[in-house]
């Protein structure tokens, strides 16, 4: 057994180690600096009881971008350094965000231990390389992402650090191969673990799902499937449980190979950024002859999701909404009910207009899944979900790409378990559809600036709260630029106090909320790596059940030009039209 000696290295603070939204996303380059990583390890084990680390497991793996493997050599010897007792990395260094909550909540090891918390390598959507980002993220012992309160530590350790301890002696630990290497240091034997990235993660969806039922579905000649995994990390689990476990023809899976720079692309499922199924799905030109009868894409770390049906596409606030709907019958884990649901702000109110016809307890908290974790854990929340392509339940503490995948298929499963009279499939579209008959429909977009100087955002947002003191003045303008929308009766920042532990997060999204339950919700993004990036969302609902099929675009073109005007987005940017819409 090698042995290890402990080392105190000196070290300076970098600026700008702040976690946003969901951990530390930068250039590789910017990580790639002497000491830069091992700082803000370092300064997350500081933030830690020190009596929980001393023998602890510790998780670390991710989407296999690149600089991962160099970052999971590096960890493992600060881990080592300070006292943990073993690492447990999925093999390759792949674990899928949704995969690494599953194995801190259900994973035992041979000696019966459990995962204390894990650092998960992903800047999730980002695109990969090595001039594009990396990115870390601490996930607490519930399986979350840690919470403001740790993270607002991590921060300030970084800002004071002097030195961090990294072990010598260990050498670079093979992690392709599964098996468990040793080593001997001052505090007893360390250990790596080198796991199948897969299997809990796997059982895990088979207590949820009926996966007998999901295989007729995809056996059906008249059903064709398709996922897109965008060279993410969603591709090893989409081989083994579409493939392996449900029958889906390999011909199904695209882009499932990992790479570390995403094929050159761009990791997010958004009708922007997964151009190749939003062809193959007929949603881009030229159509093609054949088109799936459903379509879906999951981003770099498997969290995030997009659903798509022949030429259709289904918004991720509706998405949630239309879970959340038929989750009860559909779906054997919700089997006896669901406790409630919830949805970040900006997502549009869909699910709470399911959660009043249904009679459940409904949660409005700021953007970041850390936030749905408090209320999980009370056994308040289900199913959650955010705009952001981003859908999930309590099954585990984060958002899951595949559990949505499979969460689709379980309600069309479902809804196509007798052959109708007509012999017809009923559709991802028919589902929609009907739901927003039942329910009326929300018409949604969001418009993104990417990469704007960020002095010009923080301006943009300044002007935007001035507003709110002068209401009729915002009316006047709102009446000049386009007359037939509505008045605006509220404006405010979003502020949330979590039920269960009563902590207060401010200055969560400027928000406009107009007479007719419209809104207009600005906000800045917490997950970029340069400038700054500037989301607007825009929501107006229709109650009139024959007026739910018109063309979102143009339903919602009044109100965006309203959203242009009174931010003064072009003046304050210098840009006419937005990077994404989605
Ligand atoms: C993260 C969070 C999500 C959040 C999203 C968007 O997702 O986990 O809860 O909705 O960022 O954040 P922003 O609008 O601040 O960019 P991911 O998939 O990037 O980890």
């Amino acid at each position: 057994m090698a042995t290890f000696t402990v080392k105190k290295q000196q070290t300076k603070p970098f600026d700008g180690q702040k976690p946003g939204t969901s951990g530390l996303r930068k250039k590789v380059k910017v990580f790639q600096q002497e000491h830069y990583l091992a700082n803000f390890v370092q300064s997350t084990f500081k933030a830690l009881p020190a009596e929980k680390i001393r023998g602890s497991t510790i998780v670390v793996s991710g989407d296999g971008r690149y600089y991962s493997e160099d970052a999971i050599q590096i960890i493992i010897k600060i881990a080592a350094a300070n006292g943990v007792g073993q690492v447990w990395v999925g093999q390759d260094g792949l674990l899928s965000t949704p995969a690494v909550s599953c194995i801190i909540r259900d994973r035992v090891g041979s000696k019966g231990e459990k995962a204390y918390g894990a650092f998960i390598l992903t800047a999730s959507h980002n695109a990969g390389g090595p001039d594009e980002d990396f990115g870390i993220k601490y996930n607490t012992e519930n399986g979350g992402p840690a919470l403001e309160s740790l993270t607002d530590k991590i921060f300030e350790n970084t800002k004071n650090i002097k030195e961090y301890l990294i072990a010598e002696g260990i050498p670079h630990v093979d992690i392709h191969n599964t098996g468990r290497s040793t080593f001997s240091g001052p505090s007893g034997e360390f250990a790596v673990e080198v796991f199948d990235s897969t299997e809990e993660y796997v059982n895990l969806m088979k207590k949820i799902f009926d996966f007998e039922a999901i295989s007729r579905l995809l056996a059906r000649p008249d059903f064709t499937f398709c996922f897109d995994a965008l060279h993410g990390v969603a591709g090893v689990y989409a081989k083994r449980i579409f493939v392996t476990e449900l029958g889906a023809a390999e011909s199904s899976l695209v882009n499932c190979v990992p790479k570390e720079d995403f094929g050159g692309g761009h990791p997010d499922p958004n009708l922007t950024y997964a151009k190749q199924l939003v062809k193959t799905m007929g949603l881009g030109s030229p159509v093609p002859e054949e088109i799936p009868e459903f379509g879906a894409a999951a981003d770099g770390d498997a969290d995030r999701n997009m659903i798509l049906g022949k030429k259709f596409f289904v918004t991720p606030s509706d998405s949630v909404a239309i879970i959340a709907a038929n989750a009860v019958g559909s779906i054997p884990y919700f089997r006896h009910g669901l406790k409630g649901v919830a949805r970040s702000m900006p997502t549009s109110a869909a699910l709470d207009v399911v959660a009043k016809g249904l009679g459940l307890r409904q949660f409005e908290v700021p953007t970041g899944w850390k936030f749905f974790g408090n209320l999980m854990d009370a056994g308040m929340c289900s199913i959650c979900g955010e705009e952001s392509f981003g859908t999930g339940s309590d099954h585990i503490r984060e958002k899951d790409g595949i559990w949505a995948v499979l969460a689709w298929l379980s309600i069309l499963a479902y809804r196509n378990r007798d052959v109708a009279a007509d012999g017809k499939l009923v559709t991802v579209e028919d589902i929609v559809t009907l739901h927003w008959k039942t329910y009326g429909r929300h018409y949604y977009t969001r418009y993104d600036y990417e990469n704007v100087d960020a002095g010009a955002a923080k301006n943009l947002m300044d002007h935007l709260v001035k507003h709110h003191s002068d209401l009729d003045g915002l009316n006047k303008i709102i009446k000049d630029t386009r007359p037939e929308v509505a008045e605006v009766a509220l404006g405010d920042e979003f502020e949330y106090t979590d039920p269960v532990d009563g902590s207060v997060s401010s200055h969560q999204g400027v928000r406009f909320l107009f007479k007719d339950g419209s809104r207009l919700v600005f906000r800045l993004s917490g997950t970029g790596s340069v400038g700054a990036t500037i989301r607007l969302y825009i929501e107006q609902y229709q109650s009139d059940r024959s007026k739910t099929g018109a063309d979102a675009a143009g339903t919602l073109a009044p109100l965006v030009q309203v959203a242009l005007v009174i931010s003064k987005m072009e003046e304050f940017t210098g840009r006419s039209s937005p990077t994404v819409i989605t």
